[in-house]
Order: C-alpha cells, then structure tokens, then sequence
C-alpha cells in the first residue's frame, strides 16, 4: 500500500491538534505481558488520551472477540492449556479477526489502533510483524508489561479480573484460583521480548507497573508520546478535585472572558469550597488555579499549597473578549453562527478555540499524571476540556459538557476509568451554559463569509 496525498492530508487533518506538520504513518500498538499485567488498563488509557490530544485511535480487545466467538459461556481454566488445540485455533481466529480489524480501521481514517492481547508468543508476534509492517506497512510498536511482584498481580486480579464476564455467578474464591491457572498456561509458553531475538522491532518494556523502562528502537514522534506517556502515569488511589472560580461579577452581566473579581456569592462559595475540603480530609492536597484573579479568589480558604498556571486561564475569546452572547450575535453574526456550527474547531478572531486549549492544557494533564491529590480551579471551557479527558468525551461533545458554577466534581479512579460525581455546594450562582441551538443552518467558511458580507454590513 502506498500513502498517497488523500492519506497524507486526512491524517494531517486527524493529527493536527498535536503535531501541526507531521505526517505520520499508521501504527499498531500491540500490548506484550500475561493477564493480568495491566494490558487493558494501559490500552484503555492510552487510547483516551492519544483520542483527547487529536489522535485518532481505537483498541480492539481479543478477549472480547474471544467472548463473542464463543457461544457457550466460559467453561474454565482449561479452554487456556498449551496442548488444548481445538481452543488454540479459535484463539488464533480470534487474533486475526482483531489485527483484521484495526487493519481496517487504520485504513478508514484511524491513526493508531491499539491491539489489546496477549501477545505473549514469539510466533504471534512474527504474526502481527508481517502482517501489520510487511504487508500493510504499518508502523508497530510493542508495548511489553512485566510483572514478577506477585501482590502486584494479586491486586489486579481482585480488582478487575473476578469481575469480568468470564465470571458471572462464580464464587470469588473459585475465579482467583481458576485465573491464576490461566496465568500458569500462558506462562509456560511466554517468550518476552530480547535484546538479541528482538533487535530489529520497536518496543518498551515496562517492570512492575512502570519502577523501570527499557526502550528500544524508538521509531518516530508517537512513539515517544506514548513512552513519554507511559512513564508519567500511575495506579496510587488519589482523588482530582476540579471547580470552577466562584460565580464573578462579569458572570453576574453575562460577559464572557476579562478578569474580574468575584461576586458576593462567588466569595460564598470560596468559603464553602474551603470548608467542604477541609471536610474531605485530604493528606498532601495541592492546588492549582488559573492567573486570573476569580480563581485565586476562590482557593482563598482552601488550607493547601497553590500554584498558579497560565494554562489554565479560560479560553480566549479575541474581538468578542468582554461581550455578552447577544452582543457577540448583533455585532458579530457571522461569527456567532459559525461558533455555533462547530464550536469545537471555531476560533474567535484574535483568540482561541477549543482545540487549541486541549493543546495547551496537554502539559496539564501530563501534569496531574503524574500527582496525588489535586485541586484544580480554573473556568468553564478549561474544565470543559480536562472532564473530556477524564470521562473519554469526543471533541463533538466536550465544548458542550455541562459544568455549573458553584460545583465540585470528585474524580477518583476505579478499576479502568473514573468515578466522576457531581457535588453542589448549595450556594445560587447565575447559569453560564448556552446549549448548543436546534436546527443550526450550514454556514460558509470564514473566509469566504468576511469577503462577501462584511460584517459591519
Ligand atoms: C487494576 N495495573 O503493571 Cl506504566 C489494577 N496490574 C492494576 N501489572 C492495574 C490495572 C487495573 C496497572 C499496571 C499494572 C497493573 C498489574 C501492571 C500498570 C502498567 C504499566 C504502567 C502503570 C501501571
Ligand atoms: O461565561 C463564562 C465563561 O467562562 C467565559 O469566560 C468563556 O468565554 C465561556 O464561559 C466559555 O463557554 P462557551 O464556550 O460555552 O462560550
């Protein structure tokens, strides 16, 4: 297959919130590890995130072809044993539905498929090499975990393996016992990626849950993404707080942007926000708010560290800085419309859009990776923006999440995502959401609408 300019310009499209000027030719990243080491954990996660900073991506779970294929439920440990050929060759079967699959997907518009297996063979691998690099001339990047620290593996199984549907109505006991023996069929033919078998393929191994990296063969921008990624995140229990500023006097007016300062009610919920925290008892809490004065306002009297980040700030809003909706829509009509056309990708004259925070807020989120406990105080379209990555939200639906003044959201993690909840402080605050209106007619590009109706007209 040859990448053509139709290719090369989709995927530039598809990448561009990222990497403006690379184009970038598909990958499959390939997990490598035995159950239980996290492969799920890590593809899901992955694929949220590369998805959120504009990169198209899907995982295909085989365990999942697994349970679709096989019409009886799961019997046992047994459909795993090395000599069972019969299931072997379903398994295979399965294999190749799913590198079939993210094939296909990668040659509709996906840029990275995440093939979520174990993988754990050199003959598999040699599999997904020819046909994924040799006969598609696809990039693969594999992505090896390896655990020998068996409370590690324990507390994985605990949390997310008894609960699979391979389990339905079994005892607790019983599933721990019959997946350890899943683990044991699999181990007895495992082959880890070497130095010396492996020495032309691209890959990072990872050891107990990231204590040590081993990179090899590092091929190109997204792969160092994803090691660079993969070697911020981690599994400790911690809680993200995130708020907006308490309600401010340019709310009260309905004008958008400017740095104002809060309102009567707005310092009511500062207060609040201090007492509710200090009600949570959270140890080593941080907290993070914006340069703009409502928002360290509001982190007033909240007994932790603070530290203020300019990419917080709430998105630019250029020429219509200042404005009320109705003023933006009598003055600038055109622009409002377009707004509403695609309120994701529309950038205000002089000012910014919503893909353009995502990509300042990427450091951010690298950021809250990589620390425990968190409060983050920032404005309506940032926290817009940093909700979309915590629940998986698409760009279509994240310029519109709702997300009121006067309201904590509690993120904490659970097994492969997050318990979001919604806490509101019981203090009355203006409402800033502007759904998005019904029936929003086609609208010509921006270029094209300022050459021919000026908009002073
Ligand atoms: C529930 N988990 O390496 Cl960089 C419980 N389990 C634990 N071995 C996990 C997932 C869901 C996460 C990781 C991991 C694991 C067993 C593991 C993990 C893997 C790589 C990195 C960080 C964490
Ligand atoms: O109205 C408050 C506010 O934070 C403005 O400063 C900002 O322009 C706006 O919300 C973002 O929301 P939307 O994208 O829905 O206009």
């Amino acid at each position: 297959m040859i990448f053509d300019l139709q290719w090369n310009f989709t995927g530039f499209q598809n990448c561009q919130a990222s990497c403006p000027n690379v184009i970038q030719k598909p990958t499959v990243i390939s997990m490598v590890g035995l159950p239980a080491r996290g492969k799920t954990y890590m593809s899901k996660k992955l694929t949220r995130y590369l998805n959120w900073i504009g990169i198209r991506t899907k995982a295909f779970n085989v365990g999942e072809y697994r349970r679709e294929a096989c019409t009886d439920i799961y019997c046992s440990h047994n459909f795993f044993r090395a000599d069972n050929v019969e299931a072997e060759a379903l398994r295979q079967k399965c294999a190749l539905m799913a590198i079939d699959d993210a094939c296909n997907f990668l040659q509709n518009g996906g840029e990275v498929a995440v093939l979520d297996a174990t993988n754990t063979t050199r003959e598999r691998r040699k599999l997904l090499f020819d046909i994924i690099q040799v006969q598609y001339k696809f990039k693969l990047f594999f992505v090896e975990s390896i655990c020998d620290d068996p409370t590690i593996v324990e507390a994985n199984v605990l949390e997310v393996k008894i609960c699979s549907p391979d389990y339905i109505g079994m005892n607790k006991d019983e599933a721990v016992k019959d997946f350890m023996r899943r683990i044991e069929h699999y181990n007895s033919m495992y082959q880890s990626l070497d130095h010396a078998t492996d020495k032309d393929l691209s890959y990072i191994q990872i050891f107990n849950q990231g204590e040590r990296f081993l990179v090899h063969k590092l091929a190109g921008h997204l792969q160092s993404r994803v090691v660079y990624y993969l070697m911020n995140i981690h599994v400790l229990p911690r809680t993200i707080y995130l708020t907006r500023h308490g309600e401010s006097c340019m709310n009260l007016e309905g004008r958008i942007g400017g740095d104002s300062a809060l309102s009567p009610r707005g310092e009511e919920y500062a207060f609040a926000l201090g007492e509710y925290l200090e009600k949570e008892k959270i140890a080593n809490l941080k907290v993070w708010t914006s340069e703009l004065q409502r928002t360290k306002a509001t982190a007033r009297h909240v007994d932790a560290p603070v530290e203020h980040w300019k990419a917080l700030n709430e998105i630019d809003a250029g020429i219509c800085e200042g404005m009320t909706y109705e003023e933006i829509q009598s003055k600038h009509p055109k622009e409002f419309a377009m707004r509403d056309q695609d309120k994701f990708h529309y950038r205000y004259p002089g000012g910014e859009s919503y893909q353009d925070l995502v990509a300042r807020l990427e450091p951010v989120i690298m950021e809250l990776e990589r620390q425990e406990n968190v409060l983050v105080i920032c404005h309506q379209a940032v926290a817009r923006c940093l909700l979309a990555y915590f629940q998986d939200k698409s760009s279509e639906d994240l310029a519109y999440l709702k997300v009121p003044l006067h309201t904590v959201i509690k993120l904490t993690p659970v097994a492969y995502g997050c318990r979001v909840e919604f806490v509101n402080l019981n203090i009355e605050a203006v409402n800033t959401h502007r759904e998005k209106p019904k029936n929003v007619q086609p609208q010509r590009s921006s270029n094209e609408a300022l050459e021919t109706v000026p908009d002073h007209i």
